[in-house]
């Protein structure tokens, strides 16, 4: 298909330490998209600072770090039609209060920091992301 895409979706330690893992994978795979890499991991503060750089001057930052290196997270590269778009739909919005039922943080997240799951925003972001992850 003309639109195939990848992007980057990782589980935060919020969805670990829930046992998510299979659930959003499972929602991924059922809207389908396909998993072209997976690992599990513990994001050290330096990619972790370099991951989230567009939020560097935000009063969260600090917050955002040290909720992502708390514990283990599956990053994943994600491929199919419109996968950064589609990926996006599964999560839902960032504020799981605003997510709409039926996505990932509107049935199972109440907090803006602990919302279960990341997804690049655009393929630029994506590209930029898989390289920082699996490069
Ligand atoms: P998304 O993950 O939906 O692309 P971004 O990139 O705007 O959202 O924000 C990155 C992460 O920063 C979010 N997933 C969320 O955990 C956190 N975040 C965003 N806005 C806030 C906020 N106002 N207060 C606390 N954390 C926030």
């Amino acid at each position: 298909m003309s639109d195939r895409q990848r992007t980057f979706v990782m589980v935060k330690p919020d969805g670990v330490r829930r046992g998510l893992i299979g659930e959003v994978v499972r929602r991924m795979e059922q809207k389908g998209l396909s998993i072209q890499e997976m690992k599990l991991f513990t994001i050290d503060r330096d990619l972790a600072e370099r991951h989230y750089g567009e939020h560097r001057d935000k009063p969260f930052f600090g917050e955002l770090v040290a909720f992502i290196t708390s514990g283990p997270v599956v990053a994943m590269v994600v491929e199919g039609p419109s996968a950064v778009a589609a990926a996006r739909q599964i999560m839902g919005a960032t504020n799981p209060l605003d997510a709409a039922p039926g996505s990932l943080r509107g049935d199972l997240a109440t907090a803006i920091t602990e919302n279960i799951v990341h997804g690049s925003d655009s393929p630029e972001s994506a590209d930029r992301e898989v390289g920082l992850f699996f490069g």
